[in-house]
């Protein structure tokens, strides 16, 4: 046993005064899932029809991440930058040691030793979670390498990320507890990212509390990957075989709930093409031997939206989740199996995500909006035989994508990495479930890393424009939007299966077979190039589709202005001649001077 990491163990408990210290050391998923059970957190589900499986359902104000109470605490602001919610380290410690103070009371305190990555790769790191929620042990088994083997790595030297959760409900002698304890109210997700710490209380609930997610494996990874020269991402990861037999590995960031899970189990709808999974959230990007870049996934398991996952939009997210998956805030059939919105028909009668009596008739959803499923990657049953390579995969492409009703057509090509850094940066979305927060608001959600970056957002833009600048064969950069609306509100394209169509004018693009349009914000595809055969699109809405409007382009130039003006004197100065370039060619189109 390390040294280093038992005085830490003894000095939380100090703190927090835990009943009792528990070591994890992986093999404990039966045994942490029964307790769940006897404790109320979990439902387990009719073992005929969901072998293995539990539903959890949490305190109503605990459903999702908390953007506004999640710290980025270095010791200068400006590190933190503006998007960051920023506070002193000495100032947030002396607050967390008084919220800790006695936090673990009439409770176990689990140590979870877990690999972000494949054990013994060089590009995995390893963290320690202390937590008093079995609903985290459960889940960190499922999401992250929890192992013995970890402790071994770190006994050898590896370097490791204390993270200290607590669910912030000690309980007095005797006491009884809740079935989902938390203190909303109170809620702190805080980052040290000169120290590589994590401090998590006061919620249960996902990226709040797994903390070898958001919290280390982009948050803390971010600034890892800074001083290191590597990429820490909130991205898919999959390799695409083309009907030629070609494979491609694709990377892409959009924002949460905008399609990451979905696309990375693409069924294809186009013959010849296969996707295999290799990760649905997050990627770690470093460079190759060869100038490329090499990517894994750090994670070992899919906690993907339920709602919107049916036999019409994903069957192999189904698939995947038929057995051995933790259920959260979804409804429950009376048979004891799940539903959710967009499963297929709503049955005569459901326990909804509060426990509740539902029917077709109310008006509330009987799954929360960011109800999740939770099951091992290799359960997908698109994952690649190879996705625990310690190597990586090389990548070909990587898409920025978001939530845009107007202005973003389907896809779009950078011209060069720069072009696709500004790309990246300048990514708008609508909010949805999966914060707190006004859905359906645009906002800008540069890589998709607006929650998750660890550091100020402009120099990360710089980090990226840096390492591009190394490689001899960089990915191509492209930018997507399944969700633009018509003018009923109506998504125009039919997304899911038919996003293949999409990677196939990418690939097509890679393999400089088709040519397509230069327009003012890039390249995409001229008129016939898109296979849209057999949709029943015609011409009319595929040019709404795939319209470059130069007015509300100069709007969109408007307001990319303002958001770097935030950034001040941080912001590259290639981001400002992008945005210049940008204007330029938009004025050239709109007095019809396009060239190409
Ligand atoms: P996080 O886990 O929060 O990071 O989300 P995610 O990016 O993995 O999104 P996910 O694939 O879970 O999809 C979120 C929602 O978008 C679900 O309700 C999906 O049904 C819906 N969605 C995904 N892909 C498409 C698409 O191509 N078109 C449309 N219209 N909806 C989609
Ligand atoms: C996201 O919000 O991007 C998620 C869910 O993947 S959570 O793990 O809660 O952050
Ligand atoms: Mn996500």
């Amino acid at each position: 046993m390390t040294t280093a990491i038992q005085n830490w163990v003894e000095e939380i408990a100090a703190l927090t005064q835990p009943d009792k210290i528990r070591w994890i050391n992986g093999s404990e998923q039966d045994e942490m899932n029964q307790l769940l059970v006897t404790h109320g957190t979990f439902t387990q589900l009719n073992p005929e029809k969901r072998p293995n499986s539990f539903l959890a359902r949490t305190n109503p104000a605990d459903v999702a991440r908390v953007e506004e109470r999640t710290f980025i605490c270095s010791e200068r602001e400006q590190d933190a930058g503006p998007t960051n919610n920023w506070r002193a380290p000495a100032e947030m410690r002396t607050k967390l040691n008084s919220m800790f103070e006695g936090s673990m009371r009439g409770r176990t305190m689990y140590v979870i030793p877990f690999a972000m990555g494949p054990i013994g790769s060089d590009m995995t790191r390893y963290g320690v979670e202390l937590t008093d929620s079995a609903y985290v042990v459960s889940s960190m088994m499922i999401m992250t390498r929890v192992s013995d083997k970890v402790l071994d790595e770190i006994n050898n030297g590896a370097d490791w990320v204390p993270a200290v959760h607590s669910v912030g409900v000690p309980l007095a002698p005797g006491e009884k507890d809740v079935p989902w304890p938390c203190a909303p109210e109170d809620v702190h997700v805080v980052q040290f990212p000169e120290t590589k710490e994590i401090w998590s209380y006061g919620s249960g609930y996902g990226g709040n509390s797994l903390l070898g997610k958001k919290a280390m494996s982009l948050r803390i990874g971010s600034t890892m990957a800074r001083d290191e020269g590597w990429l820490a991402e909130h991205m898919l990861l999959i390799r695409i075989t083309a009907p030629t037999g070609k494979q491609y590995n694709v990377a892409a960031a959009f924002p949460s709930a905008c399609g990451k899970t979905n696309l990375a189990m693409l069924k294809p709808s186009l013959p010849g093409y296969k996707v295999e999974t290799i990760g649905d959230d997050i990627t770690w990007i470093a460079p190759s031997k060869s100038g490329k870049l090499k990517a894994i996934n750090p994670e070992f398991g899919l906690f993907g939206v339920a709602p919107g996952t049916g036999p019409d939009t994903n069957q192999h997210a189904l698939d995947s989740m038929k057995e051995n998956a933790v259920f959260t805030n979804v409804a429950m059939t009376d048979d004891g199996d799940v539903w959710w919105e967009g499963l297929g028909e709503a049955p005569d009668h459901l326990t909804d995500w509060l426990g509740q009596d539902w029917t077709p008739e109310s008006e509330t959803p009987a799954a929360h909006p960011n109800s999740r499923f939770c099951v091992p990657m290799s359960q997908a049953p698109t994952v690649s035989p190879d996705w625990e390579s310690k190597e990586g995969f090389e990548l070909d492409a990587i898409l920025f994508g978001g939530r845009r009703a107007t202005n973003v057509p389907l896809v779009t090509e950078s011209r060069d990495w720069n072009h696709g850094v500004f790309m990246g940066a300048t990514i708008a979305s609508e909010q949805t479930a999966a914060a707190e927060g006004p859905v359906g608001q645009l906002r800008r959600d540069p890589f998709a890393m607006l929650p998750f970056c660890g550091y100020n957002m402009a120099d990360y833009w710089n980090h990226w424009l840096e390492l591009g600048g190394k490689l001899s064969n960089p990915p191509k950069i492209f930018q997507v939007n399944w969700f633009r609306k018509d003018e009923n509100g109506k998504i125009m394209w039919p997304g899911f299966s038919e996003n293949t169509r999409v990677i196939d004018w990418i690939i097509s693009r890679l393999e400089n077979e088709a040519k397509g349009e230069a327009t003012p914000i890039g390249r995409i595809p001229a008129t016939n190039e898109l296979n849209i055969e057999g949709l029943g699109l015609d011409q009319p809405t595929m040019d709404k589709i795939m319209a470059v409007d130069s007015d509300s382009w100069l709007a969109e130039a408007d307001m990319i202005e303002s958001f770097f003006d935030g950034f001040g004197l941080a912001l590259p100065k290639e981001m400002t001649r992008q945005l210049h370039w940008l204007r330029s060619q938009l004025e050239l189109q709109k007095n019809n001077l396009v060239s190409s």
